[in-house]
């Protein structure tokens, strides 16, 4: 086992992946940029060490300054957490270069999975169920209506390099094709320098449902089954919950297992999460993300285990917890993403927290880094904290959110505590039939007064 962790980021993450490593008896390296000075997980770190000043591309990102922390306190491995450089395959093969132990898959599976088209290739050879679209890249205009006429419109058409959302075109109709192919690889060039596209049939109103996995790296991998992320705006989830209202447990075991499988197969080490689009019945592979990740308790709710914690024991060499038949799924969990943020505009609302009392009681959890006092920099993501809550049954859950949100206190900053007690009294969301489009549209009926 490790004996000592730098963790390479900040905020709620930060703190998360310090409490594990105080379970499992490991000392804790802190880094922090000068605006973070006063952050929690510098305050409950064994040590801590300032990396830079306040943008990230100089601190958080800023390699050469992770490596002297590394080196000045003796570490030997570097949880990433997620977001910065938790999938650079580069920083990963660097820390190795230098002896230090990457918390995180392989370096040749994170360079893999940020490919999209490589990513698809993959999953599909190792049996996992794809869009239908094109075989890679598209090379022409003509290739691509061919493509577009075999599989029927309409089409998106996506970024190889892209991801989260970034670099996609809709094309309703062949007339659209051209345009959305062009404007779609000028994006792509600029914004990743990379202009290659791949074509995919549209699918109008799905859900994004994923499926949590852990691998040994030796052929060894587990599910431990799925989340719900439909309600996202602007591609930033906003509620995740688990299991996915549209499933059952044979719809769950089927797709878990098909998982699995190549995760064995790929010989996939760590945590990671497969991606999908889930309509009419039907999986559609779209992504795969090789960290630990935001709404990570979701599944640790409902399987009473402790992701972050495996991670670190799986990167030092550790097995898996247990097998696939021990796996079971237990009640239903909710995460809200309280972000200091206008409820309605969804503009950054950084400052001081006047006030500040989460909730507690009975199947309650908090994930957060902040404190009564404590001044929300304007420099990084907005997450104020993220509540989750477990219940027996979707019902139960969802009373024990609408309690826990009535006694939540945040003053100081705005937040969008407002939005979620709101959701949470919804009929859509209480029968759980929603769809990626559904807050997005709820939204914007709000604002037109509906
Ligand atoms: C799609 C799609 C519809 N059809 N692919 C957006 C982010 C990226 N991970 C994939 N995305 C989508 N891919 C096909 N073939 C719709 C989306 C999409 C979306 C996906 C998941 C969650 C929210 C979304 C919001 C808009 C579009």
């Amino acid at each position: 086992m490790f004996d000592k962790i730098l963790i390479a980021n900040r905020g709620e993450i930060a703190l998360r992946v310090l409490r594990a490593c105080k379970e499992l008896g490991i000392a804790t390296v802190a880094v922090h940029s000068t605006a973070d000075a006063d952050a929690m997980h510098v305050r409950l770190a064994d040590e801590s060490v300032c990396i830079g000043p306040p943008p990230s591309k100089d601190s958080y990102l800023n390699v050469p300054a992770l490596l002297a922390a590394c080196e000045i306190t003796g570490a030997d491995a570097v949880h990433p957490g997620y977001g910065f450089l938790s999938e650079n395959a580069r920083f990963a093969e660097i820390l190795a270069d230098h002896n230090l132990q990457f918390i995180g898959p392989k370096a040749e599976h994170i360079r893999l999975m940020g490919d999209k088209i490589e990513a698809k290739k993959t999953a599909k050879r190792l049996g996992i169920p794809v869009v239908p679209g094109s075989d890679g890249a598209v090379v022409s205009d003509d290739e691509a209506m061919a493509i577009a006429k075999a599989i029927g419109f309409p089409v998106l058409v996506k970024a190889a390099a892209g991801g989260g959302g970034r670099g996609m075109k809709v094309a309703q109709t062949p007339e659209d094709l051209a345009i959305a192919l062009s404007t779609a690889a000028t994006e792509a060039k600029s914004a990743f320098g990379d202009a290659s596209v791949y074509l995919e049939k549209y699918l109008q109103k799905p859900r994004h449902i994923e499926i949590q996995v852990l691998g040994d790296g030796r052929g060894g991998a587990i599910h431990l089954g799925e989340r719900d992320c439909s309600l996202q705006r602007r591609h930033q989830k906003v509620w995740e919950e688990g299991p996915s209202p549209a499933l059952d447990a044979a719809q769950r075991k089927k797709i878990g297992l098909t998982v699995a499988k190549a995760m064995q197969e790929l010989k996939y080490l760590g945590v990671g999460t497969v991606e999908f689009l889930y309509e009419d019945g039907e999986f559609y592979f779209i992504e795969m993300n090789t960290r630990i990740q935001v709404e990570h308790p979701v599944t640790e709710m409902i399987t009473d285990i402790d992701l972050v914690l495996e991670q670190i024991r799986i990167a030092a060499g550790g097995d898996l917890p247990m097998t696939q038949d021990e796996v079971a799924i237990i009640g239903h969990s909710i995460e809200c993403r309280v972000n200091a943020e206008n409820p309605v505009t969804f503009r950054p609302s950084p400052g001081r927290i006047q006030q500040y009392h989460p909730p507690g009681g009975l199947g309650v959890r908090i994930d957060s880094a902040v404190y009564q006092g404590y001044v929300i920099p304007p420099y990084y993501d907005s997450l104020v904290g993220k509540l989750i809550v477990h219940g027996k049954t979707r019902a139960e859950c969802l009373m024990r959110l609408r309690r826990a949100l009535d006694e939540m206190v945040v003053e100081g900053v705005e937040t969008t505590l407002p939005l979620f007690r709101a959701l949470v009294r919804e009929p859509a969301i209480i029968d759980g039939d929603y769809h990626i489009h559904w807050l997005e549209q709820y939204l914007a009926g709000q604002a037109a007064g509906g």
